[in-house]
């Protein structure tokens, strides 16, 4: 191991930092469809995403158009109770909408 330099005080050695503080987030994804509507997908954005009309609105265009679409980042089990609740709000109503996860 090579000696390290001293710092001044103001200064952090981030060289070989491990976040022990931040956990892993995850990118919660909203999958397009041909059965559901564009309104439910909206209130889902609303209700279970915190988002306005206009970035609810914004999300679900990009999903119809993409395919796919970022709903947010959030740690595992909030993620987690997240595709949840989508999954319960869409079999509730009869909509096959689909919310995934992976790791950002
Ligand atoms: N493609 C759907 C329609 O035309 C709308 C839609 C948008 C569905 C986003 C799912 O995640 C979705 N009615």
């Amino acid at each position: 191991m090579e000696p390290r330099e001293s710092f001044p005080i103001e200064q952090v050695d981030t060289r070989d930092e491990i976040r022990l503080d931040e956990p892993p987030l995850y990118r919660v994804l909203l999958l397009n469809d041909d059965y559901t509507t564009m309104d439910f997908v909206v209130e889902v954005l609303k209700s279970v995403f915190h988002k306005s009309e206009a970035e609810a609105t914004r999300i679900m265009l990009n999903v119809h158009q993409q395919g796919a679409g970022l709903c947010g980042l959030y740690p595992l089990e909030i993620a987690e109770s997240k595709v949840d609740a989508v999954d319960h709000l869409a079999r509730e109503n009869g909509f096959p909408l689909k919310c995934t996860m992976e790791r950002d």
